[in-house]
């Protein structure tokens, strides 16, 4: 059996466009007074400078929803909090009947999913009314249970957000966390730069408190957890390498390496949805070819395969033209960590997107490929 790398690439695009395709919306309502840091706080979470990009579109009085075209996520922006106590009340009902327009929709798309209420550490006091506000927020979010996280933002003073914390907590409000953060770096006159910090944190409690249908969606468009979207790949590296070994649970004939190829190539799309980045074909390309290989008519060539085999410790040879069911999995894992691998490369800044179809991005792919085989069994 044949198979054209170029066509195995392609399928892979098309998977990776299909998963993008099937991504929910992720909802969030961000509230607070104006200056506390909420489209500094947003802009480093999320993707593809989402605030820059428009004023966006005005849904109530107070607030407007801002998306950008290819992320799956909706920002409904607050205004108007620092005008006082009758506008407050005015937003906070916008906020209820968002909710309910969401709800009532049925559709999780429209639903809103998330509040994050945002208080600027570094104002040093809480307002007796933004307690109140959040107190009654909560009451008539008794039914809806949308999660309320409180951010404190510019927190660059870590003893002050404690203590800030500590007053939130003791008011025993209807709120999942309290997450002090730093969106960017701070710089102290004469004192030096307090490091950003926290972002991951709040990725990690809107993780706990998402669905699981919104967790890709999540990974697709935070930019400040490469911890959480290497957790999320590896789970995708392993279900898919159980997968490829229970193929395989029958000695796989090296032809058929084909059948194969379906559960790496929804592997590699997961990867790649996970980390957001936008992959072309070419990438895909390079990485087969670097990696499993595209020797001869093949992907999995019967030389290509035991080259492969020379590498995993105890895989043994190809006996009667097949492959073990174990090595099938382990060619899966070594594969899948490989492009995490380079991912992370991506993310990190220390490659390029556009140099993995280079010489210098195959020969790291083949690196990482290789070491992967060589420390599993
Ligand atoms: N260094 C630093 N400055 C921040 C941070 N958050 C907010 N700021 C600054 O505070 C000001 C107001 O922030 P902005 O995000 O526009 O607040 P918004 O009105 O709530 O959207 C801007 O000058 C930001 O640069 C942060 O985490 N670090
Ligand atoms: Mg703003």
């Amino acid at each position: 059996m044949s198979i054209d790398i170029n066509k195995v690439a392609q399928d892979a695009i098309d998977a990776i466009s299909e998963k993008i395709k099937n991504l929910k919306q992720l909802n969030i309502i961000v509230a607070g007074k104006t200056g506390v840091g909420k489209s500094t706080l947003i802009n480093s979470v999320f993707r593809d400078n989402i605030v820059e990009t428009g004023m966006g579109k005005p849904v109530t009085n107070h607030m407007r929803k801002i998306t950008k075209k290819g992320v799956p996520l909706a920002i409904y922006d607050t205004r108007g909090f620092e005008l006082g106590k009758e506008v407050q009340t005015e937003v906070k009902k916008e906020v209820i009947d968002t909710i309910n327009v969401g709800l009532a929709s049925k559709d999780v798309n429209e639903a809103i999913h998330c509040i994050w209420y945002c208080i600027n550490t570094a104002s040093n006091r809480i307002e007796p009314e933004e307690i109140e506000w959040l107190k009654d927020l909560s009451d008539e979010n008794k039914v809806t249970q949308i999660p309320i996280i409180v951010v404190l933002t510019q927190s660059f003073s870590k003893k002050k957000a404690q203590e800030m914390k500590n007053t939130l907590v003791s008011e025993n409000l209807d709120i999942i966390q309290v997450v002090p953060v730093l969106a960017e770096d701070y710089e102290i006159e004469d004192l030096g730069v307090v490091p950003a910090y926290g972002l991951d944190v709040l990725i990690q409690v809107m993780e706990e408190a998402l669905p699981e249908e919104l967790i890709d969606t999540l990974q697709n468009v935070q930019i400040a957890s490469l911890k959480a979207k290497k957790i999320r790949a590896q789970a995708a590296v392993a279900t898919a390498s159980v997968a490829a070994a229970g193929e395989g649970a029958a000695p796989i004939p090296f032809g058929d390496c084909a059948l194969l190829i379906p559960t790496q190539l929804s592997m590699i799309a997961s990867i790649t949805v996970i980390f957001g980045f936008n992959v072309s074909k070419s990438i895909i390309t390079a990485l087969i070819s670097s990696t499993i290989g595209s020797g001869g008519a093949t992907v999995l060539g019967k030389a290509v395969v035991s080259n492969l085999l020379k590498l995993i410790p105890g895989a043994g040879t190809i006996v009667g033209g097949a492959i073990s069911a174990g090595t099938a999995g382990v060619i899966t894992a070594a594969l899948g960590e490989a492009y995490i691998g380079i991912m992370e490369l991506v993310f990190k800044g220390d490659m390029k997107l556009d140099d993995l179809s280079t010489k210098k991005g195959k020969e790291t792919m083949t690196k990482l490929f290789k070491e992967q085989l060589a420390i599993k069994k």
